[in-house]
């Protein structure tokens, strides 16, 4: 305890640094070192938490979720100085053992934020596959067992003086100068023009909207195209049926609708579609059970609740012609609603099942 009091000291009364000026910049500044690793801790959770939230949600909700995900992610910025002054310094100074991987472990959170800036902002969106928020999320993934390590080489066990007025107040100073951050710099990005601005409401930018030719393939880490993709020979089957692609490209009918990938862009094409609530209607699917689960030809499959049957549709084409085989040729699915990964590409089967839609994992493993 006597060290934290110290190194709170430090903070404020630093002779070659100049007195924080703001009231917010004060009250992080009276926080102790253990406190502000507690802060740490609980921002971390924030943006784990928010950023995968806004990710699984495909509506109007998720808009709320990114800027609350940008709070905790700044918050981590707005801490960064006192938890320098407060543990990184002097941790340094004592020689730490495994320092090398903890300033790694920092650099690593850093080059997230960092990403996550470029993204929102649109001032690097990154390189086909690695575009930068698919780059964040995989450096953010990477830094989950860094913080593991990181806390089990230093425990501290929680005391319950941390948990004062100061604490709250300075957290609480810590998500508003983040918020005024995320607003001052969305306002920044929209009156520049910079190319965030003009971001769809999960955060994600527009690429090759009624262009089918320019818009991205993208497989979920390791999916790739069937070799096979012959429409006359496609063995799509709908609870057991054999459903001839032929025959949903008669009754395809035009439907706009928005992929919005995980990958952070989102494009709008006219797609060739044949609602699921149709092979219902046909008898082919029962619509009495709880779910329908769609298998793509490599093995990659969603559960959907059975409510989703009239907002679930099986493509054929877009823009007038037949999908191209990275796109999921010859049948795939298009889920408005929906984020990306539940767009099945390549699907061979659609069955009915009781088994509960939320009853896997929120994003495919494959
Ligand atoms: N079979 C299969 N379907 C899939 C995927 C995949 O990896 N395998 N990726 C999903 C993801 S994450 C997205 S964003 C869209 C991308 O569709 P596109 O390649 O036509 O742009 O397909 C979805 N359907
Ligand atoms: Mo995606």
């Amino acid at each position: 305890m006597a060290s934290s009091a110290g190194t709170e000291r430090t903070v404020t009364t630093s002779s070659n640094r100049p007195r924080l000026a703001r009231p917010w910049a004060r009250t992080i500044g009276r926080l102790s070192a253990r406190q502000v690793n507690l802060l740490l801790a609980v921002a971390v959770g924030g943006t784990v938490v928010t950023g995968l939230t806004s990710w699984a949600i495909g509506t109007g909700w998720a808009r709320w979720w990114t800027a609350l995900h940008g709070t905790f992610g700044l918050s981590l910025l707005v801490l960064a100085p006192a938890k320098i002054t407060g543990s990184v310094r002097p941790g340094l100074r004592r020689g730490r053992a495994g320092r090398g991987l903890s300033i790694a472990f920092g650099f690593v959170i850093l080059a997230t934020i960092a990403l996550g800036l470029a993204h929102s902002t649109g001032l690097w969106t990154g390189v086909g596959y690695w575009s930068s928020l698919w780059t964040h999320f995989l450096l953010a993934f990477l830094s989950l067992p860094l913080l593991v390590w990181h806390l089990g080489s230093r425990p501290v066990r929680p005391h319950r003086v941390d948990t004062d007025r100061r604490l709250v107040i300075g957290g609480l100073s810590a998500l508003g100068v983040a918020a005024a951050g995320v607003a001052a710099t969305e306002g920044a990005v929209r009156a520049v023009g910079l190319k965030g601005a003009d971001r769809r409401f999960t955060g994600s930018h527009e690429v090759g909207s009624h262009d089918p030719l320019a818009m991205p393939t993208v497989s979920w880490i390791d999916d790739t195209a069937p070799p096979d993709t012959d429409p006359e020979r496609w063995p799509l089957t709908v609870d057991g049926t054999e459903l001839a692609v032929a025959r949903l490209a008669q009754d395809a009918r035009p439907l706009t609708a928005t992929l919005d990938c995980t990958g952070g862009w989102w494009s709008e094409q006219d797609w060739s579609v044949v609602p699921v609530a149709e092979l219902i209607a046909a008898g082919l699917l029962d619509g009495t059970r709880r779910s329908f689960v769609v298998t793509s030809e490599t093995g990659y499959r969603r559960v959907f609740p059975m409510a989703d049957a009239a907002s679930t549709h099986l493509a054929v084409g877009y823009g007038g012609q037949p999908l191209r085989r990275g796109h999921g040729a010859p049948v795939r699915l298009v889920a408005p609603a929906r984020r990306g990964p539940w767009w099945v590409k390549w699907v061979v089967s659609i069955e009915a099942t009781d088994r509960p839609w939320w009853l896997q994992l929120p994003f495919p493993s494959t």
